[in-house]
């Protein structure tokens, strides 16, 4: 890719239990050919971008909902997926759930790169929700139940010469996630999500679910200098509805390109990766401001504790 490129977000409406994952992906590669029609390079979809968000049910069984995920990857239902790209010379990002040979559970992301290639994985790390029966609840939100923890960190990729970061979804609220990547010199994160407009225990005014979303991405593309794109399911998915506006951030923290509605549908940036730089020589010049030395606090601790003792040097009693 050069320094200039589109880079497109999918967002996907909701996908009913019952649709199959070759109908999902035939509305994916509709998608992305209306993607390459206005010259995308590279396309972001969703988080568990090929059904329905399962963690919404409860199983007895945590195998219960094995029929969700995805024992390989590409497999036969994704394949129109890679072939289309690999046709038209684009790469893309996909989230979908993950069974490994020895019995791991995982909401997964790969980075595909124009050659058709899986040149990057990310296993998701901040897993929302919780893992008890909310029997009394229509949607659950079992993420913690069906899901391990991601065990591969945060990793930036090469992907057809632009170095990407990936995250999913709840990733996209700590801060913490764009700085990883952004220390690692990501150039664009990208991020799938699934965002309910109810979750168990999370009250929020209906329209704080979209400014917080927004908010979420645009201040961490400008404290960190870099794009950052997220496609999200939207519409309503067996009666729960799920929040829209996938959108893309620009290193100035604006939002520079969002969708309109909440069903299918593409937005494009036209990405300058040097339009980074001057954030980067300036106010987050890493290596000239960053102080790790009085960042202890962020990997010592992990929950609200006690203010830290003052130095005496600071004179007060
Ligand atoms: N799939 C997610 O990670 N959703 C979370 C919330 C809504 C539970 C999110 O941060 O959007």
């Amino acid at each position: 890719m050069d320094r200039k490129f589109i880079l497109a977000v999918a967002q996907v409406g909701g996908i009913q239990p019952q649709e199959s994952r070759h109908d999902v992906v035939a509305r994916l590669v509709a998608m992305l050919e209306q993607a390459v029609a206005a010259g995308a390079k590279f396309v972001v979809f969703p988080e568990l971008t090929l059904t329905t968000f399962f963690p919404r049910y409860w199983s007895d069984k945590i195998s219960g909902h094995d029929q969700y995920f995805e024992r390989e990857m590409p497999n036969e239902a994704v394949n129109p997926l890679f072939k289309a790209a690999l046709s038209h010379g684009v790469g893309f990002y996909l989230g979908y759930a993950e069974l490994t040979s020895d019995g791991h559970r995982y909401n997964t992301s790969i980075l595909v790169d124009s050659t058709g290639r899986i040149v990057g994985k990310y296993r998701k790390i901040h897993l929302p929700g919780h893992a008890d029966n909310l029997k009394e609840l229509k949607a659950q939100h079992l993420e913690k139940r069906y899901f391990e923890v991601g065990d591969l960190g945060f990793g930036v990729f090469d992907v057809d010469g632009v170095r990407f970061g990936m995250c999913l979804c709840n990733d996209r609220r700590w801060p913490e996630v764009y700085r990883m990547l952004s220390l690692q010199s990501a150039d664009v994160v990208v991020l799938g999500y699934n965002t309910p407009l109810d979750v168990p225990g999370w009250q929020e005014e209906p329209h704080m679910k979209m400014s917080t979303h927004l908010l979420s991405l645009a201040a961490g593309a400008y404290q960190n200098a870099v794009w950052v794109a997220a496609a999200g399911k939207s519409g309503t998915e067996d009666g729960t509805y799920m929040v829209g506006g996938s959108a893309i951030a620009s290193p100035a923290g604006e939002i520079v390109s969002k969708v309109i509605g909440d069903g299918d549908e593409v937005a494009f940036a036209q990405i300058d990766l040097d339009y980074s730089e001057p954030f980067r020589q300036s106010v987050f010049n890493f290596a000239a401001h960053r102080r790790p030395e009085h960042y202890g606090l962020l990997v010592e601790r992990v929950g609200r504790g006690e203010p830290l003792p003052i130095p005496k040097s600071a004179g007060l009693t």
